[in-house]
């Protein structure tokens, strides 16, 4: 049983999670996945979470003791915390593979312009980025790691495709795919896979 715990100002986007096989890994209890909002953890009477930055600049930055507190009514022995940045070194394979022998992952997503610096450093073991891009907040990139992780957790997916994936795993893309019918506006399945419809 691996448990992600997600920090988040918008937890909303995950309940399409109760979908799909991410859904039935959870309803078999193979996954237990949790949303923390960090607002929720804003002493200030505005809720507020967020504050112009040191040095100016344009945006805000998402205030360190808020994010703390919402890590620490998380936080266990066995937590390794990641943080969602554009910073952080790209994910492969391997380290998923890596995260799916954790007990429980803290995912942390920033918005605006990010998190102060401090608190990343005081409570972030590793620092994890999907791709070069701009996006709004590091949720799509926690859903991410859920989704990946998962594959490699007993019981959520197929035995089979797992090992065909490791089969080819320098080599991702694979091959191109077909199935009925045998010819789709005038394309024509490649006759060597015809007679090789398991
Ligand atoms: C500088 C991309 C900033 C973005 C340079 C991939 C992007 C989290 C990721 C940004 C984020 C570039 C990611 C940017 C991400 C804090 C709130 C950072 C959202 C934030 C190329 C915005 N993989 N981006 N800044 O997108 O969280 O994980």
């Amino acid at each position: 049983m691996i448990k992600f715990t997600i920090l988040t100002l918008f937890p909303e986007m995950f309940k399409d999670f109760n979908a799909s096989i991410i859904k039935r890994a959870v309803d078999k209890n193979l996954i237990e996945i949790e949303t923390i909002n960090i607002r929720d953890f804003s002493k200030n009477k505005h809720k507020k979470v967020d504050d112009t930055p040191y040095g100016g600049g344009a945006g805000m930055v998402m205030m360190p003791d808020v994010v703390y507190d919402a890590y620490e009514s998380v936080k266990t022995e066995n937590s390794k915390v990641i943080y969602m940045s554009p910073q952080g070194k790209p994910l492969k394979q391997e380290k998923v593979k890596e995260l799916s022998k954790e007990k429980h992952i803290i995912l942390l997503c920033g918005h605006y312009e990010g998190i102060d610096q401090r608190v990343i450093d005081e409570i972030v073991d590793e620092e994890i980025s999907i791709g070069d891009y701009v996006l709004t907040g590091g949720e799509i990139p926690a859903m991410v790691i859920v989704d990946t992780v998962s594959r490699y957790i007993d019981g959520v997916i197929s035995k089979e495709s797992i090992d065909e994936e490791s089969f080819s795993s320098d080599n991702l893309l694979e091959y191109p795919q077909y199935t009925r019918p045998e010819e789709f506006r005038g394309r024509k399945v490649p006759e060597v896979l015809l007679s090789r419809t398991s």
